[in-house]
């Protein structure tokens, strides 16, 4: 009885085992990332460079140290296992003196929008408010509203905010997703840019191949055989 349950435990041990190595992956798979402190171009973003906050940062640009302006740049992403859902995450830098709705000095958009998909149109605000963010434009919230950081990249003219963004959608094939602004004052005025760009897709699950059921089966089986025989 002895040498059964030990040859029972060892079997069951095995069978654990066997299934850890082969379960399905976790569902998120992190397909991209990028905090662009490495050596540019990169030729998945359709428009920007490596540029740099008074503070030090690097990040994504056409302009060497206030980043965007009124500018679109797409990130486009190919080759990726298949997949139903995709989420964006980064950190979107809101430098000098944005003013959101404001009536004089706005309207200050900013968009996020994935090709084939529904666009995240918003505004912020520095030196005015109120700014749509976080809810679509247009809503009213304080300038400001669900900052991360509050002038930490060293800006001098009204300071800067950075915001921590995060878009999961349906999504299949290849990936391709815009980020724009509208309706701002001048580069030294009022800009934006990207850091720490993260995707994500949930990888579709491996299924347990049929092998596996048969090797599972026949452990039972065999469990079932040496304990009617004992
Ligand atoms: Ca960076
Ligand atoms: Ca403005």
């Amino acid at each position: 009885m002895k040498r059964l349950n030990n040859r029972y435990v060892m079997l069951l041990a095995l069978l654990v085992i066997w299934l850890g190595f082969t379960s399905p992956p976790a569902n998120a798979v992190e397909v991209y990332f990028n905090d662009f402190e490495g050596t540019a171009p990169w030729a998945e973003w359709s428009a920007g460079g490596k540029a740099t906050t008074p503070s030090g940062r690097h990040f994504l640009g056409t302009h060497a140290t206030y980043g965007f302006g009124n500018e679109t740049t797409i990130l486009t992403l190919t080759g990726l296992p298949n997949h139903t859902q995709a989420t964006v995450s980064f950190d979107l830098y809101i430098i000098q003196s944005w003013d959101g709705q404001n009536a004089s000095y706005g309207t200050d958009f900013w968009s996020f929008q994935p090709q084939g998909g529904s666009e995240f149109k918003t505004t912020f605000g520095i030196a005015n408010g109120p700014q749509s963010y976080p809810d679509p434009y247009p809503a009213d919230h304080p300038a400001r509203t669900g900052e991360k950081e509050h002038n930490a990249l060293g800006y001098g003219f009204y300071g800067d905010s950075v915001y921590q963004l995060s878009f999961t959608f349906a999504h299949s094939g290849d990936l391709a997703v815009s980020f724009w602004a509208a309706g701002l004052q001048g580069i030294t005025d009022e800009s934006w840019g990207l850091d720490n760009v993260k995707v994500e897709v949930n990888a579709a699950a491996v299924p347990i191949p049929a092998s596996l059921f048969l090797f599972g089966s026949g452990l039972l089986r065999l469990i079932g055989i040496r304990r009617k025989g004992q």
